[in-house]
């Protein structure tokens, strides 16, 4: 009899060889929707539908072993969520770097310009459940993992450059802290409440990274708009040995764009997924987004020739100190196959490195080398999480771990040891000189103690640097930022230490959120704040001193001067109604198009819209499904009864309105202007990113410089 394979089960999605080895790779797990439907013991079901009873109204029979088994798998079908992190998208790519870094690094990624190295990037928010809205005020997770040919290499970072605490001690507390109070599992991805104000103005190291939070760089406009940051000081090995400390950066392409705290918080409502759809639109419509690679390198020597400790992973190394240097590029080209099987599933680690990287010994880095392995434990529930195709290497693996919960791997041979005899030997041991890895030799001669450098005291410097190096307008946002969050704290004694506490960052800030909230900067605070805290030691140590002032401003710090592509893939929307002009409509998609915009026609109504000679286009969103905190820019085309008809709806007025507000370019033309004097834009004519009767260059700039700021103090009077 001729054995057939199950087609379901074990049809190979992809070609080997599609010159992307994690493709293939994953292939060999990768599934088709076709064949006849089964059990997952391959037995041919015919019916999917009905329970197996006695009698058609009689009751169900235990016997029914497919009913139990597709009940069965239903019933375990989740598994617990990331305890941080748990709300994430991620996308398939590859890496190429430009120039070999052989002088720093012996890695082969980054020394060998002819590969194309696949990796998985896991974007994410911290706080929120997974199924928390995308737009909460939070730092973002952007994990890197990289599938070159000597192992795994995962680079686990945020889209700020410091984290909020130094020793790795207090990552729990910072996170019981941050998320929902456990009384009654409010407030959900929201660091806007008490225990949070509580932990952050009685550890003030955590002051840095809280004053990022409350920028724009915590409400993204998209992930394809942000830097990403390894954080902690790396170190690099080149093949003599020798050891610099590199600090990681990503930097989009697409610049660093954000949003406006307003229209974050009409996002929540209009597309929670507003960022996960990004993505995945992004990807799905060719436009891939892309990332350069930099690496801030200081020589060892160099190890204590700045203001702060670089173990300290609550300080940045400005850029004006130490340049990034840009050493290849990461494109992002596939959206996964299956939400759970790659983005849930994946696992990362700051600890899976390859020979020519090594670690610092900053405390937080230290801490999370242990946290990771551990949290999979319980997340992914065995030890073999490696097999899980999205974790696997594309490198072969060979060691005498073996059996645990779902294993995969079928071991053949007699032993499970090394030395042996038996099996020749083998798996063997790699030279060094053959790609072994071998932890970087350092010196350390030091007392066993319990505590922390004086070298990571100073708090304030930091945070006033940044605050320093912001424009006007984002330091507005700043203070609405700290504004709207302690404002939705309860306790005074804590909103007054927070004033106290900025107070101490900037005084002219710590007045515009007093002034806020009503209240006033208090001249001191009792210290120690509370006897029974326990924290009094920690926090007599970390009063704040004078300032640090080893720079006035870094530029780099300020998203205005941070290098940014056009207008790919930015999201227009085209407003009409029955009745508009076919033909302006058609000049402006076709320009804007040309830069890889995306333009959607938005309509009073679904279905299709029809133009002034009768043709017909189908709308993407009517006004009734849509906001316009979801688009970039609108354009109003000409065309009589299109506008008499949208000058009568009150949602295309808000629409305007709204976009207005949030400092967007709209352009319109001929009748379009009339629709205009119907909004609060009929008294801004003159603004920059007004644009009535202009060429479409006009707009296409205009779009390109993201928002017109300068409105924004104006425009925030408008009542929507
Ligand atoms: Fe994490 N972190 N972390 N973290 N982290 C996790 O690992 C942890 C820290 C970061 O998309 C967890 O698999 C400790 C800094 C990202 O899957 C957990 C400490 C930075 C992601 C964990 C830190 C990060 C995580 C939860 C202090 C930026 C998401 C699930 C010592 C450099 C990765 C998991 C993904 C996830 C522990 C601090 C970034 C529990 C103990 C600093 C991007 O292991």
């Amino acid at each position: 009899m001729k054995f057939t394979t199950n087609k379901l089960t074990m049809k190979k999605d992809q070609p080997k060889n599609s010159g992307n080895q994690k493709k293939d790779d994953m292939s060999k797990n990768t599934t088709k929707l076709e064949g006849a439907m089964t059990t997952n013991q391959g037995l041919k079901v015919n019916d999917t539908n009905n329970s197996l009873k006695a009698g058609e109204r009689g009751a169900s029979l235990l016997e029914d072993f497919i009913l139990r088994e597709k009940i069965t798998h239903f019933d375990h079908e989740r598994i617990p969520e990331r305890i941080v992190h748990a709300r994430g998208s991620g996308a398939h790519g590859y890496f190429e770097l430009y120039e070999s870094q052989e002088d720093i690094t012996k890695a082969e990624i980054f020394t060998d310009t002819s590969r194309k190295t696949p990796v998985f990037v896991r974007f994410s928010t911290v706080a929120g459940s997974k199924g928390s809205a995308d737009l909460a005020r939070d730092v973002r997770g952007f994990a890197t993992k990289f599938y070159t040919e000597e192992g795994i290499f995962d680079l686990v970072g945020n889209n700020m450059p410091i984290f909020f605490i130094q020793d790795a001690m207090k990552f729990p507390d910072l996170i019981h802290s941050v998320k929902p109070e456990p009384h009654r599992e409010i407030p959900q991805a929201a660091s806007a409440h008490d225990t949070f104000y509580d932990f952050v103005s009685h550890a003030t190291e955590t002051l840095h990274n809280h004053i990022w939070l409350m920028s724009d760089r915590a409400i993204p406009r998209s992930f394809r708009m942000m830097e990403g940051f390894g954080i902690h000081t790396f170190r690099m090995i080149n093949k003599e040995g020798k050891s610099h400390f590199v600090r990681f950066h990503w930097k989009p392409m697409l610049g660093v764009k954000s949003i406006t705290w307003d229209e974050a918080v009409k996002i929540h409502g209009a597309d929670s997924d507003f960022h996960r759809r990004d993505l995945w639109n992004a990807i799905d419509a060719g436009i891939y987004p892309e990332w350069e690679l930099g690496l801030q390198v200081i020589p060892e020597e160099d190890e204590h020739k700045f203001d702060f400790d670089l173990l300290d992973a609550t300080k940045l190394i400005p850029e004006e100190m130490v340049p990034v240097k840009i050493i290849g590029k990461m494109t992002l080209n596939r959206n996964p196959d299956n939400f759970f099987a790659e983005t849930e599933q994946v696992a990362f680690h700051p600890g899976h490195l390859v020979p020519g990287i090594d670690f610092t010994n900053d405390p937080l880095l230290q801490g999370r080398l242990f946290s990771y392995t551990d949290t999979q434990l319980s997340r992914l529930g065995s030890p073999n999480f490696h097999e899980i195709p999205i974790n696997r290497p594309v490198n072969e693996t060979h060691n005498n771990q073996r059996d645990a919960h779902m294993r995969m791997t079928v071991n053949k041979g007699k032993t499970a040891y090394f030395p042996n005899s038996i099996s020749g030997g083998c798996p063997h041991l790699a030279k060094i000189a053959q790609g072994g890895f071998d932890s970087h030799e350092e010196r350390i001669d030091a007392k066993k103690v319990r505590g922390r450098s004086e070298s990571f005291s100073d708090h304030f410097s930091q945070p006033a640097l940044f605050y320093r190096s912001l424009e006007e307008w984002e330091k507005e946002h700043v203070a609405g930022g700290y504004a709207f969050e302690i404002g939705k704290c309860t306790y005074k004694h804590i909103k007054e230490r927070m004033l106290w506490l900025i107070a101490q960052i900037d005084e002219d800030l710590a007045e515009k959120v007093a002034k806020s909230l009503g209240m006033k900067v208090p001249d001191d605070i009792e210290r120690p704040i509370n006897q029974a805290i326990g924290a009094d030691a920690d926090v007599e140590k970390h009063q704040p001193g004078p300032k640090k002032m080893y720079l006035e401003k870094s530029p780099a710090l300020s998203q205005t001067h941070l290098k940014s592509e056009g207008i790919r893939s930015r999201q227009i929307a085209v407003l009409v109604a029955d009745g508009f002009n076919g033909e302006q409509l058609e000049t402006m998609k076709k320009k804007l198009e040309a830069e890889d915009a995306m333009v959607k026609i938005v309509a009073n109504h679904g279905g299709t819209v029809k133009c002034g000679n009768d043709n017909e286009l189908e709308v993407d969103a009517a006004l009734l499904t849509t906001e316009s905190v979801v688009f970039d820019a609108i354009y109003i085309p000409g065309g009589r009864k299109s506008i008499d008809a949208l000058s009568k709806e009150a949602k295309a007025l808000k629409f305007i309105n709204e976009a207005f507000k949030h400092c967007k370019a709209i352009a319109a033309y001929k009748e379009g202007e009339e629709l205009l004097d119907a909004t609060y834009v009929k008294d801004f004519k003159d603004d920059k990113a007004i644009l009535i009767n202009e060429e479409p260059k006009a707009f296409i700039d205009a779009i390109a410089q993201h928002r017109n700021w300068d409105r924004e103090k104006e425009a925030a009077k408008i009542p929507v």
